[in-house]
């Protein structure tokens, strides 16, 4: 039996793909009910062929929902989520609220599906910037452990929500008309310009961003050995986040073994063809479900270490297609249901 999908946050950047990527995969839903604040209740929004009119998301929306996927801000998901949870709806949330709980599993398909066996009702989505990563880690992982990675990201402002992505385009159009620009979202101005500060500052220095690089990929490699060091910066592009990567593994992968390697695994397409101007770009990345990696080289300065540059969708394979990834997997493997 098809179950009823309800998706809260339905109006927000992460929310509009979700419903695209479910009609595009002909997820197969019994109702698709969308879900958002009081302020975009009774407006409409399309699906297939049709339009779903937005409900305002409820203490009571989950009665006789199976499966809900939430993009509406960690607190709306601390909130609803064990609602819906409790109400025997399973829930795939895209916050950061409840990524390190350790009764919930942090699952990248292609990476640790297995972890969906023991959900108890709520799963989490991982963060954008770590999900790309992990997609090409894992694989390498399997063949050397990895020891250390250092990560320096270019993350585009679709990363911030719908208002970060007028906050650009708005900036871009005032200056070439010489206006006076006011930032709003960023502390400063986005539009060419580069911002090393993501989420908040913590007392080690590190941004909250970079420290969900470290321990999310702990989690969801499950192996605490792997050690993470990021730096995360916010670029004025639309879509698509690009990461300079540095991998040292247990013993060495040469540039053809990895370029082998990449090249059967799950969710990544190899870009790699320096002479023919061959590498991952946001630009070509934007719209597109795999994992982008090129640039691959042995790193010189030291041992069995690899370099990199990957790029993917950070609003598809960073959020929205990761978390309908996961509802498929839970229908395929009958697990839609709150044990
Ligand atoms: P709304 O459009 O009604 O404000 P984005 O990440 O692009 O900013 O989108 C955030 C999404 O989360 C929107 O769909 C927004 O709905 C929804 N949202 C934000 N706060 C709440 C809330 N308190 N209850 C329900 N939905 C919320
Ligand atoms: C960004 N990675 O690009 C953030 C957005 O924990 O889900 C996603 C934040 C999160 O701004």
């Amino acid at each position: 039996k098809d179950p009823v999908v309800a998706v809260a946050g339905a109006t927000g950047a992460v929310g509009r793909e979700m419903l695209r990527i479910l009609a595009e995969r002909d997820f197969p839903a019994k109702e698709i009910i969308p879900l958002a604040s009081s302020r975009s209740a009774g407006s409409k929004i399309e699906y297939k062929d049709s339009k779903l009119i937005v409900q305002e998301l409820t203490e009571d929306s989950f009665k006789g929902v199976d499966l809900a996927i939430f993009s509406a801000g960690g607190g709306t998901s601390e909130k609803y989520a064990p609602i819906a949870a409790k109400s025997g709806c399973v829930v795939v949330d895209n916050s950061s609220f409840w990524r390190m709980d350790p009764d919930v599993p942090l699952v990248v398909p292609e990476v640790n599906p297995e972890d969906l066996e023991k959900h108890q009702g709520i799963i989490a989505n991982p963060n954008c910037s770590t999900i790309q990563m992990v997609v090409v880690l894992k694989p390498l992982h399997d063949v050397s452990r990895i020891k250390r990675v250092v990560v320096s990201t270019y993350q585009a402002v679709s990363g911030s929500g719908q208002k970060a992505v007028h906050e650009l385009e708005t900036q871009v159009k005032q200056l070439f008309n010489m206006e006076e620009v006011t930032p709003s979202v960023y502390p400063y101005q986005i539009a060419f310009n580069c911002i090393p500060h993501l989420d908040a500052f913590l007392d080690n220095g590190y941004t909250k961003e970079e420290m969900k690089m470290v321990n999310e990929t702990v989690k969801i490699m499950g192996d605490e050995s792997v050690k993470v060091t990021a730096t995360t910066v916010r670029v004025p592009v639309f879509f698509g986040h690009s990461e300079s990567l540095n991998v040292q593994t247990e013993s060495r992968i040469s540039r053809e073994d990895a370029r082998a390697i990449l090249t059967q695994a799950p969710g990544i397409r190899v870009m790699d063809n320096p002479e023919e101007k061959i590498y991952p770009m946001p630009l070509f990345a934007a719209g597109k479900d795999e994992t982008f990696v090129g640039r691959i080289r042995e790193d010189q300065s030291t041992e069995n270490a690899l370099d990199m540059w990957v790029v993917a969708d950070n609003i598809r394979k960073g959020a929205a297609l990761n978390a309908v990834q996961i509802a498929e997997f839970l229908l395929v493997k009958d697990l839609v249901r709150v044990p």
